[in-house]
């Protein structure tokens, strides 16, 4: 098993080594054994890794030039193991005003101003050219990275490879490892692959596959940088918007007024939602912004249109702060899924547009 030469291998003969890696994935986390008692884990993890990279159509020079040097993150795996499987608003109740705070603070929202007003036509061209409103792009780009000033300094190869051997999510993370090699393979500098511990890189903060499946060129120059041209990475974070459902000329969600006699196990979820159910779980069902006001919630400030869809949002419970939130709210919940996340990015956007 010395040397790396399954470069250049043809698939019949990855054959072998593709037994072995079924053998590994089906290793316990617990008790990480990788491949024959003989060979270094991390070393018979790396050829799985080739492996799988050259049957998904990665090139053999790539592979060749960036696995075999590749060294394993210990304190990557400890955040990993110590992460929280649920660390976001599911469940969590009276907490907005203080997240909110802590969030969508002064400089957050005057530097989100200074940007929309600098960017101003390029984002209305955006606007029109993918339906999503150009606030909420600002919002998330200042959400994600803080303008661009913090995308994550982890080399993102050394990162999902270590996540993939630590193996809790190891599908999720040798799917990002095989098409960070492929963003590679497109052209994209090694060195530029750098993002968060977790694997999300660039102004949006995208997951490698999703760079792969939808980043997009905003300024016309005929390259997406996602990494260090603004336009590039806000026109990304409207691809994904529309992409995830966004719907033109439809706000993301209004403050309203509850009235003291609502009957909430009347109008509960009865559904349980696919993705990120505990997120859901505290939306209540869908009622168009008619029955809303018949129910006798009201808009504090702007309102929705009656035909609108929306479901209501309390997230420090009854009789306290209050939103009617549109499937563009479900479109930000996509992007990541917390309702304290997909509020911030609304409170921002408002913000911003506001000045
Ligand atoms: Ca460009």
């Amino acid at each position: 098993m010395g040397g790396w030469l399954l470069i250049g291998l043809s698939a019949a003969s990855l054959a072998p080594l593709h037994k072995d890696a079924i053998q590994l994935a089906q290793a316990d986390v617990t008790t990480p054994t990788y491949g024959p008692a003989t060979m270094d884990p991390w070393y018979g993890y790396k050829l799985r890794l080739a492996t799988l990279a050259r049957q998904q159509g990665v090139s053999a020079a790539t592979v060749q030039a960036y696995v075999p040097n590749l060294t394993k993150n210990e304190r990557i795996i400890e955040l990993e193991r110590t992460e929280p499987i649920a660390r976001t608003s599911g469940g969590v109740v009276g907490a907005l005003a203080p997240y909110l705070r802590s969030h969508v603070t002064g400089s957050l929202i005057r530097r989100g101003q200074d940007n929309y007003a600098d960017h101003y036509d390029a984002l209305r061209s955006l606007e029109s050219r993918y339906g999503v409103d150009s606030a909420v792009l600002v919002a998330i780009w200042g959400l994600e990275t803080s303008y661009g000033t913090v995308t994550g300094s982890t080399d993102l190869l050394q990162a999902l490879a270590s996540l993939g051997y630590y193996g809790r999510r190891r599908d999720f993370f040798e799917n990002e490892f095989v098409a960070t090699l492929k963003l590679i393979d497109q052209g994209v500098p090694r060195w530029r692959l750098k993002g968060s511990w977790a694997g999300a890189t660039g102004y949006p903060q995208f997951m490698p596959s999703v760079v792969l499946r939808l980043r997009a060129d905003g300024d016309g120059d005929g390259y997406s940088d996602i990494w260090a041209n603004e336009m590039d990475g806000l026109a990304s974070i409207a691809a994904y918007l529309r992409d995830a459902g966004w719907k033109p000329n439809v706000a993301w969600g209004i403050r309203v007024r509850t009235p003291a006699n609502l009957n909430r196990a009347a109008i509960a979820n009865r559904t349980t939602a696919p993705r990120c159910p505990q997120v859901y779980r505290r939306h209540s069902r869908w009622l168009t912004m008619r029955e809303w006001r018949a129910l006798g919630v009201t808009p504090l400030s702007r309102s929705l249109p009656d035909n609108e869809m929306a479901s209501l949002i309390e997230p420090d419970g009854p009789d306290a702060t209050a939103y009617l939130a549109t499937a563009n709210y479900r479109a930000i919940l996509d992007y990541n899924c917390s309702n304290f996340y997909a509020i911030s990015v609304g409170v921002l956007a408002d913000a911003i547009a506001r000045r």
